[in-house]
């Protein structure tokens, strides 16, 4: 079971920046380009030896991050390629080792704690180059004691030789079990190197080895050894600390040229309705061969960090927004204690905003874009809120602060998810126009 106050920074943040960067940048076709193509492995490994992305600057990273409003990074350290981003002393295929002679993991974190942020590594426990991988241990035993100790081994060195990390981001575990992996023993050791660190839930699948469709484990599996959950493409509720992993562009988190950029009110949309269901985005950056940050992704980033600048406060903190109030006509909900905080994606074109379902008294109301107080008056459904400018104050999303005279509560006739609960609740609303078929 997660301790409550290990975690409470992660709930506080809502906002990570995830960064897919390694010798597949190069090829400008995404991150698993190795598989996908059928590359032949050893040119593969060549090239990546060759790779040497000599204007990779990682404090540019920290620096957009920051910018951004992201409050935690995390970098693959080593994806499924195999190739490290740091100087292991268990193999040479490293950019330590190889052409970059650098250790990007030992700047990446220096990057990250001279702006204030903090620490994720991401760590792929599959390593495609390895074939104990594919044969398993029944079939290839010594090789997959080897390399599962192999494995061990490199998360030792991360957690031993950078000082605090915050985040430990598994992935990769497929097709192997948690068992095969040796989770239990892994994690235990990772708690006693890093007693604060937070470890996502992918460290190998259930005993029947299915991986749930979105990176993260089976009912019963190795979820329970995590900290919290990782949704994938997905913004997906948990009962625990939940992060949606999402692309900035449409699908690949590795640099290609060519890939298209989601709109930054999409982006932000996400974030939103992470916040709104009481889970954290973490958005992705893939950093182009030469580690520089796509001016795309620096623009969408910065136009977030500055909305994030004057509206933070609905984001960050915020709790599960119980569902008390009906937001499809609107936007988002979000909640701190008996502050309430409208996210207007659709602004009323009569520049009424109505608050459906609540039942608790709105003290005051308070454009959070301008600072400006608006009216609040009940109606039949709620509260309508009026004095909105004519035109939305912002391109991306207004958001209006109520201070309620209590914890929010709904009106009987509101029920989460509105086709569930007693249909019975709708029927004085129905009578008031009466049996007829007629207008
Ligand atoms: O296969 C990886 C993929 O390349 C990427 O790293 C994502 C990020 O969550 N994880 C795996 C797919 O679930």
């Amino acid at each position: 079971m997660t301790n409550p106050d290990r975690v409470a920074w992660f709930a506080e943040a809502r906002f990570g920046l995830f960064i897919h960067w390694g010798p597949y940048a190069a090829m400008g076709r995404g991150e698993q380009v190795l598989m996908r193509e059928h590359l032949d492995p050893r040119g593969y490994a060549a090239a990546a030896c060759r790779w040497n992305p000599s204007r990779c600057d990682p404090r540019d990273w920290a620096r957009v991050a920051r910018l951004a409003g992201c409050r935690y990074v995390v970098l693959t350290a080593r994806h499924h390629d195999g190739y490290c981003l740091w100087d292991s002393r268990l193999t040479n295929y490293t950019s330590a080792a190889q052409a970059p002679r650098r250790d990007f993991v030992a700047e990446y974190v220096k990057a990250l704690r001279d702006e204030g942020l903090r620490v994720g590594l991401y760590y792929s426990l599959g390593d495609w180059r390895i074939p104990a991988l594919f044969a398993g241990p029944q079939r290839d035993p010594l090789g997959w004691e080897a390399f599962r100790d192999y494995c061990h081994g490199q998360v030792e060195e991360l957690l031993s030789s950078y000082g605090p990390i915050d985040v430990f981001w598994f992935d990769g575990a497929w097709p192997r079990t948690a068992a095969e992996w040796g989770a239990e023993r892994l994690v235990a050791r990772m708690r006693a190197l890093q007693p604060n660190i937070l470890i996502n839930n992918r460290l190998g699948a259930s005993a029947g080895g299915c991986q749930s469709a979105d990176g993260g484990e089976g009912a019963g599996g190795a979820a329970d050894l995590g900290d919290f959950g990782t949704p994938e493409h997905a913004i997906v509720p948990e009962n625990r600390p939940w992060e949606s992993c999402q692309v900035s562009t449409w699908r690949l988190w590795g640099w290609a040229p060519h890939e298209r950029f989601r709109p930054a009110d999409v982006l932000l949309d996400m974030l939103c309705q992470c916040a709104s269901r009481g889970g954290n985005l973490l958005l992705n950056l893939a950093p182009d061969a030469d580690g520089r940050v796509p001016e795309s992704f620096a623009l969408r980033a910065a136009e977030i960090g500055r909305w994030l600048g004057v509206h933070g406060e609905a984001v960050y903190g915020t709790h599960d927004s119980e569902t008390f109030i009906e937001s499809v006509t609107f936007g988002h909900v979000t909640r701190k204690n008996n502050t309430v905080y409208l996210i207007v994606r659709f602004y009323p074109p009569d520049g009424m905003l109505r608050v459906p379902g609540l039942a608790t008294e709105v003290r005051t109301a308070t454009l959070l874009t301008t600072g400006q107080s608006l009216r609040a008056d009940r109606y039949g459904g709620g509260w309508v809120l009026s004095g909105l400018p004519e035109r939305p104050p912002t391109h991306l999303f207004p958001v209006i602060r109520l201070e309620l005279a209590g914890p929010p509560a709904r009106l009987e006739w509101f029920e989460p998810g509105q086709w569930t609960g007693d249909p019975l609740r709708y029927l004085s609303w129905a009578m008031a126009r009466g049996p007829g078929f007629d207008a």
